[in-house]
Order: structure tokens, then sequence, then C-alpha cells
């Protein structure tokens, strides 16, 4: 029996989620200077981000410095926190054109007053455009923030305001990180590894998983129309019943 479900509600995916990881790499392959990779992958993200306007992705989600991060060396880590705040800089006149709201998660304890106030003040500048929503992960973790969910809800028993027996997954699940957003339906990494790496754990609970050995700032709009179209071909599947599917090859 067939559904009334619009068809492009389930092939295209609302919510795509990336580790732009490879950058030192395409630094070392490419004989630039110590951090100058990151600078390359930085450029790498703008036609990614249009690729997914057009194609009519919800959000973007992106790991840009993860709580494990702060472990680097002091230099890298202070690189990537100036390079934070330039990008955060010279992406506002994009966000306005596209009309597309940016997003920070993470513990922002961590970050620098002045990074703090940047990345308050971008929110509040793009929070009232819809064309999408571009999320920007920093000193962000996937257990730190099921943690901190974890941590509101103790906080709403001790102050009588919540039983402990009416804690499921279904109100865990209303306090973690980007609870107002789609679940991510396909997550992405670049770079060549196999591993979630603490990134959105909660949140990829039904992702399709996407992997590829491309380094992040060789990586395409291309690449991702390709990943996409393979998204589509998995959700078609996935809606057949396995008799469908050997009926499909035989014929
Ligand atoms: C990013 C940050 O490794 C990071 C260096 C800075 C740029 N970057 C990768 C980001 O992820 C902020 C915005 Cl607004 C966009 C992208």
């Amino acid at each position: 029996m067939s559904t009334s479900i619009p068809l492009s509600s389930v092939l295209i995916p609302h919510h795509i989620a990336i580790i732009m990881d490879g950058n030192n790499r395409y630094g070392k392959a490419n004989a630039l200077g110590r951090g100058e990779g990151h600078i390359a992958g930085k450029d790498a993200l703008d036609p990614i981000v249009e690729y997914c306007l057009e194609t009519g992705v919800q959000v973007l989600t992106v790991f840009a410095f993860s709580s494990e991060n702060w472990q680097r060396p002091p230099s890298e880590v202070a690189l990537l926190m100036r390079l934070l705040a330039s990008t955060i800089h010279e992406q506002m006149p994009r966000m306005n054109k596209y009309r597309i709201r940016l997003r920070f998660i993470g513990d922002s304890s961590q970050l620098d007053d002045e990074l703090q106030a940047l990345m308050l003040d971008a929110e509040a500048k793009t929070a009232h455009f819809e064309a999408m929503t571009l999320v920007i992960a920093i000193s962000y973790g996937g257990q730190w923030d099921i943690a901190h969910a974890a941590k509101q809800l103790a906080l709403k028993v001790e102050a009588s305001d919540l039983r402990a027996e009416d804690i499921d997954s279904d109100l865990l699940g209303q306090y973690v990180q980007l609870a107002d957003a789609p679940a991510v339906d396909m997550l992405v990494r670049t770079g060549g590894e196999y591993r979630i790496s603490n990134f959105l754990l909660w949140q990829t609970a039904y992702a399709e998983l996407f992997f590829t050995q491309t380094l992040w700032p060789d990586f395409t709009a291309n690449e991702l129309a390709d990943m996409i179209a393979e998204f589509a071909q998995r959700q078609r599947r996935f809606g057949k019943t396995s008799e469908q599917i050997e009926t499909q090859v035989l014929r």
C-alpha cells in the first residue's frame, strides 16, 4: 500500500552532519607550513553550504573543534581559535546574502570571552533567517552533550520540578543540543578514518553513515551530491520488503 508522504521528505536528508577531517594531512601532502591545512580547510565549506541550500537540506552541522582538540599542541589550538573567530567574521555577509541562521553547539564556557561574545552576536544577528541553519560545533563532544542534558534533568529533580521515575529517552532527548532540529539523517566523515570520534552521539542514532578517503580541503559539492544520491537509494531500499528487492534484482 502506498502512503501520501511526499517522496522528497524521505529522499532528501533534512539534516547532514560532517566530520571535516584531513586538514593536517592535506597540509603535509601539499608542503604547506604548520597549521596551513586548516586555512585550506576553511574555504572548503562554502560550496558545501551553497549546495545544501540549493538541495533543500534544512540543517548542516559541522565539527569545527572537538572536546578532544584541546589536547592538540597549544600553537595549533591557538591557531584554530584565531581561525574560528576570523571565519565567523568573514561568514556574516554570506549568512545575510543567503539568509542562513548560524548556531553554535558545545561547551562555550571553555572559550575566550571575546570568542563567546562573537558567537552570541552572530547567532542573534542571524536568528530570523529561515533558508537553512548552519550549526558549528565548537568545544563539542557527544558525551559532554548527553551528560549536560542529564545534569539539567537532575537539577529539575533536585528542585522538585521533575520525578526521577518520569525520566525516559524521550525526555532526555528534549535536553540534548539541537533537540529542536530534525534528527541527523546523514553523517559524513572525510579523511579516511572510520570513527564517530564523540561527535553527535544521541542525534545520529538512526543516521546513515558515509565515509570517504578525500581529505576535507579536497571535498567537493559533487562528492556530497553522490552521497545524497546513495542516501536516496538506501531510503528506497529501506522502504521495500526484502522480497521486492529480490524481484527487482531478477528483472
Ligand atoms: C567554521 C567555523 O577547523 C576550523 C577552522 C575554522 C573554520 N572552520 C574549520 C569551521 O568549521 C566557523 C564558521 Cl562560521 C564556519 C566554519
